[in-house]
């Protein structure tokens, strides 16, 4: 029964309780992992170096030729993933210079024709799931290498002249049908030859009104998504097919590289926030702007205490394997997070009933009525938990499960006695409730 859907279109006829339960094991996950990894990753200067330095087929050949990721161990990186608490990945199969890394009998340009000699994402799906983790893909609706994929505003040879003309001369080969067709049939690659996939993430669109920019008419988007949810019900997938009319059109939202600040926004919504460690999603050498562990942190415990999810990107080198700075991030991650991980999980933001401390964020996890307090700015000798009189049976530290003693102060407010040094970086105090 579909009733409450009133004005807006439909694509398939799931309930909403339906949905909450095809979304539950995504919504109560919080935390995943994005790899961009492609031929750019020899490049090592961005995702997007074949458009921003206007790069032809044949002037980005070499990255093809050289490519060869003899470390390339799909083991170590769930083994990683995991232990930073992730709980699914989503691997690029496809990024918008067109390159696969699966075998695809579409094309030629793809990693089994490489040095690496094989289907790397058949390996990641092993790997991942072996380790527990759900298995997701992302597939670029972007094609900067196919022969039929339209020269648009953001292609790397997009014309100087910008009149119908010069485009439709560049184009008069190309044909976008004979691309869907492409992009449909690799999808029907993807959704069947690798058992369950739990996350799909098809990236982006960007129509115009000058007919040069690209949205649901040009990828077929309303057919796209009925295939996909034909061959894999389960499935979860983003938002950027330009399927905004419909109300099945996406399962999240996808806020990217957005400040903390920003999140408070997204309260109430079903959405995971992209970010990258240094700024671009491919492996950039020389990119010197790493966020610090604290910053890390912080994206996660305020997706959280938000209501929604934060999907860490790793952009692995050339050779196949996570660079020193992202293992180190990684592995601080994975201390905080052996730690501290139960106010993360099956949490999301506080009733409004629990004032925020000062210097604090909360999340909250329904079901066991536990309210974590993320202590951001460690408190000096005590902490007023405001209104909070009658609300709590027990506090303690969630690291080693100290009890923290607390007393009334007269009002509503309790006052939690604070040791002088924390015992952790970001320290959360787990109350129960009453
Ligand atoms: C896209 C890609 O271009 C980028 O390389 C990376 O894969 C990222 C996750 O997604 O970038 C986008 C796509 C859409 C928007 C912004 C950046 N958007 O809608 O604001």
């Amino acid at each position: 029964v579909v009733s409450s859907v009133s004005a807006q279109k439909m694509i398939g006829s799931e309930t909403d309780a339906q949905k909450d339960q095809r979304m539950e094991w995504w919504k109560d996950s919080r935390f995943g992992m994005f790899i961009h990894w492609g031929l750019y990753s020899g490049a090592a200067r961005h995702e997007w170096v074949k458009h921003n330095e206007k790069i032809d087929n044949e002037g980005y050949q070499k990255y093809f030729d050289q490519f060869n990721p003899d470390y390339f161990d799909p083991n170590k990186w769930a083994k990683s993933a995991k232990a930073a608490g992730m709980r699914y990945a989503v691997l690029t199969t496809k990024h918008h210079e067109g390159f696969c890394l699966f075998d695809s009998k579409y094309t030629d340009y793809k990693a089994p024709n490489t040095k690496a000699k094989r289907d790397l994402v058949r390996e990641y799906v092993n790997a991942f799931r072996a380790q527990g983790l759900k298995v997701g893909f992302y597939y670029s609706l972007l094609d900067w290498h196919h022969p039929d994929y339209t020269i648009d505003e953001i292609h790397p040879q997009s014309p100087a002249d910008k009149s119908d003309a010069s485009y439709a001369k560049l184009n008069k080969n190309r044909d976008m049908a004979k691309y869907r067709q492409y992009m449909r049939n690799q999808i029907t690659e993807l959704l069947t030859n690798y058992g369950k996939i739990d996350v799909l993430w098809l990236d982006f669109s960007f129509p115009r009104s000058d007919g040069h920019g690209k949205g649901k008419d040009e990828w077929g988007s309303v057919e796209l998504l009925k295939l996909i949810r034909k061959l894999q019900p389960g499935i979860i997938v983003d938002n950027r097919l330009n399927l905004e009319e419909y109300k099945d059109g996406a399962d999240f939202e996808t806020p990217e590289q957005v400040s903390t600040a920003e999140l408070a926004k997204y309260r109430g919504k079903t959405w995971e926030t992209c970010q990258t460690f240094s700024g671009s999603w491919g492996y950039y050498r020389d990119e010197n702007t790493w966020k610090t562990h604290r910053q890390l942190l912080d994206l996660l415990i305020t997706s959280v205490s938000n209501g929604g999810n934060l999907i860490l990107n790793v952009g692995p080198t050339a050779r196949g394997e996570f660079d020193y700075r992202a293992t180190n991030a990684l592995d601080s991650l994975a201390h905080w997070m052996h730690a501290n991980d139960q106010s993360i999980y099956n949490c999301t933001f506080a009733p409004d009933t629990y004032k925020v401390p000062e210097g604090t964020k909360l999340t909250y996890n329904k079901k066991t009525k536990k309210l974590y307090v993320q202590l951001f700015d460690y408190p000096k000798g005590k902490l007023i938990l405001p209104g909070y009189a009658g609300k709590i049976k027990y506090a303690q530290f969630l690291n080693d499960h100290s009890e923290l003693l607390y007393k009334p102060t007269g009002s509503d407010d309790l006052e939690v006695t604070m040791p002088a040094k924390p015992p952790y970086e970001i320290p959360v105090i787990e109350l129960s409730l009453n």
